[in-house]
């Protein structure tokens, strides 16, 4: 018999500054790496970007209203660093924290727990081009700074924060395969910059811990876990490598404040393990996050590598782009790490595929959630799950999307095994609230439970349409996840 949920489960959906707000320049907002960087030809599907979107900032009422309708109990959204501060640093800029401060307001007048993600990818550009982005320690005090204008603005009415989301995504697509800004194939800045994240991460945790006495803060990492392509001793132990890189490599730093030993050790011998100076390994272990966040698509399955290695020149030479960014779906050459060659992804004859060819995978969702509960022993909250899908809008004007009530639903049934194993679980927000632009694939690969259409690409209309599964996950929610 399967446990029930927790009484205050936080049954949520999620989103992010640049995928919804538009408004790219509106009230002072100064522009964001991805402003310019879906401006390059070719880098996103039919060169969509964020500059209008959803129109949520000048809908976000009618929306906020659409959520209270469904019952929903937390709602999961990103600030947008230069709409606070437009140069990165500096000078605030009152017009967005008041956006911001009028939008948690009224989700807290529908009963609606806001959780607030510091960082969802949109850096300032001025911090770019200043200082090379997180390559530079500048950058950190930069975040401090940010950190800071909103703990002391929001602190006393949000209780959940995210650090960064997807610290491990956003790292290897923007400098290992330049399928994200700053546009790069560089392990060596890769790793560099990951480094100088670790620190803003553990900095942002400590000024809240002053700041922010009552409230939980922790990282949002997009999880996959790793199984061997066989019992065969040598992929077992490839499996094991693919998690110490895809995984561990985060998640020890964020809660043990350490690198893992092997995979630092194989990176040095390449000589591209992050510089680490003195201090830094004591501010990494005085900072220790309330909770995970966890999203989770889809893990890998792994085998011992056998292929030559390929430098990321080479891949670059291809015009290589991923995505896929969880670099473990076998795609000719994403197919292993090439930096360091220590497995080999396979493809897994169990698992079926999404449309973009996403491993479907609920009780993966389960391997999930245990082997990190089990590791880190902190509560986790689910922060992103969903199904990217072509909706299709019938004759009667409804959506009928079966298919996602189905993914959810197998999810949400292995979340409960989990949490009937023991795991502690906080919330669960599914990705997306309504459609959103996909960062790399545009407006076709829709997530939400409310169709947005943008059709005739008319700004004024933009309909807002519950889907079938809005009325479904609002069901769900009313009995705790029991159906
Ligand atoms: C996660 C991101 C989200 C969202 C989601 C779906 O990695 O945190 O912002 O985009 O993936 O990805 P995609 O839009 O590429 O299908």
């Amino acid at each position: 018999k399967l446990e029930a949920f927790p009484e205050d489960f936080l049954w949520g959906a999620a989103s992010a500054a640049y995928q919804i707000e538009g408004a790219f320049d509106a009230d002072g907002k100064g522009p964001s790496i991805w402003d310019e960087f879906t401006k390059i030809p070719g880098k996103t599907f039919e060169g969509t970007n964020g500059d209008v979107a959803i129109d949520h900032y000048n809908r976000y009422k009618e929306d906020i209203r659409l959520m209270s309708e469904m019952g929903l109990k937390a709602y999961r959204f990103s600030v947008s660093w230069s709409r606070i501060l437009p140069d990165g640093e500096g000078k605030v800029n009152k017009e967005g924290l008041d956006f911001y401060e009028n939008l948690v307001d009224e989700l807290i007048a529908y009963n609606i727990e806001p959780v607030l993600t510091l960082y969802h990818w949109d850096l300032p550009l001025a911090l770019q081009e200043k200082y090379k982005g997180w390559e530079s320690r500048e950058v950190i005090q930069a975040f401090k700074q940010y950190c800071q204008v909103l703990y002391g603005r929001l602190g006393k009415k949000v209780t959940y924060w995210v650090t960064f989301n997807e610290q491990n995504v956003f790292t290897s697509m923007g400098y290992r395969w330049a399928s994200h800004p700053p546009n790069a194939t560089d392990t060596k800045r890769l790793f560099e910059a990951n480094h100088i994240i670790n620190l803003a991460n553990a900095e942002a945790i400590k000024l809240f811990r002053k700041m922010v006495p009552k409230g939980k803060i922790g990282p949002s990492f997009g999880y996959g876990p790793v199984y061997p392509l066989s019992a065969s001793p040598d992929d077992v132990l490839a499996s094991e490598n693919a998690t110490d890189f895809n995984n561990s490599w985060w998640l020890d730093v964020y809660c043990k404040g350490k690198y893992p030993t092997f995979t630092f050790k194989q990176l040095e011998r390449k000589g591209i393990a992050p510089t680490i100076e003195s201090g830094d390994l004591e501010l990494l272990k005085q900072a220790k996050p309330d909770f995970l966040g966890i999203n989770y698509y889809h893990g890998g399955t792994v085998a011992q590598n056998k292929i030559e290695s390929k430098s990321i020149e080479s891949l670059n030479d291809k015009n290589f782009s991923a995505t896929d960014p969880y670099l473990m779906q076998p795609k000719e050459e994403q197919s292993q790490s090439p930096e360091v060659p220590m497995f080999q992804s396979s493809e897994n004859p169990y698992l079926n595929k999404t449309e973009w060819g996403w491993e479907i995978d609920p009780v993966g969702f389960r391997v999930a959630l245990r082997e990190v509960y089990a590791r880190y022993d902190l509560p986790l909250f689910v922060t992103e799950n969903g199904l990217g899908a072509k909706d299709m809008v019938t004759d009667e004007g409804t959506i009928e999307d079966d298919y996602r009530i189905d993914y959810l639903n197998q999810h949400i049934m292995e979340m409960k095994k989990a949490v009937t194993d023991g795991v502690e679980l906080i919330g669960y927000c599914a990705w997306s609230f309504t459609d959103l632009l996909s960062w790399l694939n545009g407006y076709k690969k829709r997530y939400g439970f409310v169709y947005v259409d943008r059709t005739e690409q008319d700004e004024k209309e933009m309909r807002r349409i519950p889907k079938k599964s809005y009325h479904w996950y609002k069901e769900l929610i009313a009995d705790n996840g029991e159906n």
